[in-house]
């Protein structure tokens, strides 16, 4: 099994509400290295690069507008099927739903908004992370 990155992104919710130190230490814990990390006020055009499959869907402007609501933590997670890992550690997208023991399932829930807020982005495939991770990590 090959070692895989993913990029893992703490949204303005998670910062916001102080629980930046919990998803790194459940990434931690899992056993995943951060082998990079850097927090940042995400601008349009880096939003719009990293959400370019959603442009154009009625929730894309009000997703950028919470993006660049606060600051955000991007990191760079390694680990053997890191990609499925985090993502199954983060449950699915929407909160009301995601299960117990997950990241969206313990931390987040609807707050009744435009966009869902759910704390944490992990990458999906391979060609995700490594597109995402050039955009924070260039
Ligand atoms: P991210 O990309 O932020 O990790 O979330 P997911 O992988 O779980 O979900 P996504 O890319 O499909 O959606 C990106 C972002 O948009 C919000 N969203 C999504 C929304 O508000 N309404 C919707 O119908 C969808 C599909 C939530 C996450």
């Amino acid at each position: 099994m090959s070692k895989e990155r993913t990029l893992v992104l703490v949204k303005p919710d998670g910062v916001r509400r102080g629980l930046v130190g919990e998803v790194i230490s459940r990434i931690e814990t899992k056993g995943y290295e951060i082998t990079a990390m850097r927090m940042l006020n995400a601008d349009r055009s880096i939003l719009e690069k990293h959400y370019e499959e959603h442009n154009g869907k009625p929730f894309f402007e009000p997703l950028l507008e919470f993006m660049s609501s606060g600051p955000i933590v991007a990191m760079v997670a390694e680990g053997e099927r890191v990609i499925e890992g985090f993502r199954t550690m983060a449950g699915v997208t929407d909160p009301t739903v995601a299960a117990p023991g997950s990241i969206r399932g313990d931390l987040a829930r609807d707050q009744g908004t435009k966009v869902v807020q759910n704390i944490v982005h992990g990458s999906d495939s391979v060609a995700s992370a490594e597109r995402e991770i050039k955009i924070f990590f260039s």
